[in-house]
């Protein structure tokens, strides 16, 4: 039988962790990490897979033979943009722990603009004694937009804390005790959302969606006031300018942001001084490399068996 083709492996991740989680990876096969100096002049002529997150501009050129491409993320976008990116299978990561950490995040935030935590900590900071009587989860509604695999654990995770939570997609979905609208819909669904939640992917169609106009919108006679804005998908989705004004201008009450347009987000933002903003550094769900792993050989043993990918990108659709 001949030998089974090494996996290639560029991922920008932390070197040292994938160094070591790749000692015990792939043990039928192999691999070859891009970032050990020693792979700098290694044929890769005959690799079929590729694991990748922000891979070399000249992968594809050294490696023409590739079968299938896995992502190291959920997200797509960096990959879709790549010159020269051969239309072969991608398959993005899909994984439970990832879900689970990104809907924390998710119900996280929501529960810390509903009880005015920022206010709370100014409030402690200041040695204050200032009770507040706020809303309770029931009174206020999140609107989820992208009710995929990430938007809708998240919703139901927000509904089991009692937000009346709904939902807005390209393609209408039926969900059970859920409201949902489809990509036609969004004036009506933004006019019924406290609290929104960006789930979306980065495409031509996501890219800048969250502006002036969007926020403008939102509910305004609701619960909580002001509305608010959530974002865990991508920052090119968002017009960052806009959330600062609209959060000066008081038409945003406050915001929660893991991602951005450039990241690092740089050090002089105005975004990083306004008190009801809560930053992340694009950490809410990060993928966790042994679990990365074992996706990526248990698919190619999918593959191998003859069976179906899961997880596939469509190509036209962009995610
Ligand atoms: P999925 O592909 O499972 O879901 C995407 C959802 O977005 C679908 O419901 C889809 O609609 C909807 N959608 C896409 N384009 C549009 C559009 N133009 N209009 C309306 N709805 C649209 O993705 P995941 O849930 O797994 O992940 C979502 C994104 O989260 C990732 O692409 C990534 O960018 C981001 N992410 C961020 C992380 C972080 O650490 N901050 C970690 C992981 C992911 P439909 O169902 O109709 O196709
Ligand atoms: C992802 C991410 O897409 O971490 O998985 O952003």
């Amino acid at each position: 039988m001949p030998a089974k083709s090494p996996v290639l492996v560029d991922l920008k991740f932390d070197p040292a962790m994938i160094a070591k989680v790749l000692k015990t990876a792939f043990a039928d096969r192999g691999s070859i990490n891009l970032a050990d100096p020693a792979s700098k002049d290694v044929d890769l002529s005959h690799v079929d897979y590729a694991l990748l997150w922000k891979p070399d501009a000249d992968l594809f050129e050294r490696a023409p033979n590739l079968k299938v491409i896995f992502s190291g993320g959920a997200g797509v976008d960096s990959m879709m943009s790549i010159a020269g990116l051969p239309d072969i299978p991608i398959v993005r990561f899909v994984d439970r722990s990832l879900t689970v950490r990104m809907s924390e995040w998710v119900v996280m935030q929501c529960l810390m603009h509903l009880r005015d935590v920022p206010g709370h900590f100014r409030n402690q900071r200041q040695r204050v004694w200032v009770p507040q009587d706020g809303p309770e989860a029931g009174d206020v509604t999140v609107g989820v937009m992208g009710l995929g695999v990430l938007g809708c654990d998240a919703a139901a995770k927000l509904k089991v804390m009692g937000f009346n939570v709904i939902g807005w997609s390209r393609n209408k979905k039926q969900i059970d005790g859920m409201e949902t609208f489809d990509a036609g819909e969004l004036d009506a669904f933004l006019a019924r959302t406290d609290i929104l939640v960006g789930l979306l992917p980065l495409t031509p169609e996501t890219t800048g969606l969250y502006d002036a106009s969007l926020f403008s919108r939102l509910r305004r006679d609701g619960a909580l006031g002001k509305p608010v804005f959530i974002n865990a998908g991508r920052g090119k989705s968002q017009v960052q300018a806009d959330i600062a004004s609209a959060i000066g201008t008081g038409v945003l009450g406050g915001a929660s942001l893991d991602v951005f347009t450039v990241e690092p987000l740089a050090a002089d933002d105005p975004l990083w001084g306004l008190e009801n903003v809560i930053i992340t550094p694009h950490d809410s769900a990060m993928s966790e490399e042994r679990a990365l792993f074992r996706y990526v050989e248990e698919q190619i043993a999918r593959f191998e068996r003859g069976e179906p990918l899961l997880h596939l990108v469509d190509r036209g659709r962009g995610y």
